[in-house]
């Protein structure tokens, strides 16, 4: 197994789930410091003999993801993969919270959610989230870090992940609604440290247990 050149595992972030349904596990690699400028995930296919020795590299300027890469977005930050769709196919939340929102947020951050489907995970259908995206609260503020950590699961099991992304430094948590058409954040949830019981507004570098 293994990575390409400008791979870097340190801070990496790590996930598991069958994206094209042939009954083996798609290791999956968030590496905020790796592609070259801004991140990148690899995807290493599950075979009979384990992990595919070829990984599969995906940035911003991989076909049908949103955004561009830039140095210091940190796309990968974190991985979390389950079905938001409930098409059967799991589908893959990556953070990118250092990316620039607007012309002038710097890490403003958001978070990108690809689909799975018979030929893993692409760029097809893919969405994006940030401040500005109808529904999720809170005001847009230089260095929220949203997308620092990210996860998917079914916790009202209807069959579609919910999306939960925490932006540290603006003290908050949003949870989305899986849809038919993923994610929305619509009728989404915003929590601060405050709701978890803190007296007083914290900062959340903790990370969302997969
Ligand atoms: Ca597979
Ligand atoms: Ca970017
Ligand atoms: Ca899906
Ligand atoms: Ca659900």
């Amino acid at each position: 197994m293994s990575l390409p050149a400008r791979a870097s595992l340190m801070e990496a972030s790590v996930t598991v789930a069958d994206y094209n349904k042939d009954g083996y596990g798609d290791l999956t690699l968030g590496s905020r410091r790796g592609g070259g400028s801004g991140g990148a995930v690899y995807i290493l296919p599950g075979t009979s003999t384990g992990p595919s020795g070829s990984a599969r590299t995906i940035t911003q300027s991989t076909s049908g993801v949103p955004g561009t890469p830039e140095s210091g977005d940190y796309f990968g930050s974190d991985v979390s993969a389950a079905d938001t769709d409930g098409d059967g196919y799991p589908d893959l939340a990556i953070g990118v919270p250092g990316e620039v929102v607007g012309d002038s947020l710097f890490r403003a951050g958001g978070l990108t959610v690809l689909r799975g489907g018979p030929s893993g995970v692409t760029g097809t259908g893919a969405r994006w989230y940030d401040y500005g995206t109808p529904g999720i609260e809170g005001e847009t503020s230089d260095d929220a870090w949203l997308g620092n950590s990210v996860q998917l699961g079914d916790f009202n099991r209807d069959g579609r992940a919910e999306l939960i992304a925490s932006a540290p430094e603006a003290w908050r948590v949003h949870v989305l609604p899986g849809t038919a058409s993923g994610p929305t954040g619509m009728n989404s949830v915003m929590l601060t440290t405050v709701s978890f019981g803190s007296p007083s507004p914290t900062r959340l570098w903790g990370t969302l247990a997969d």
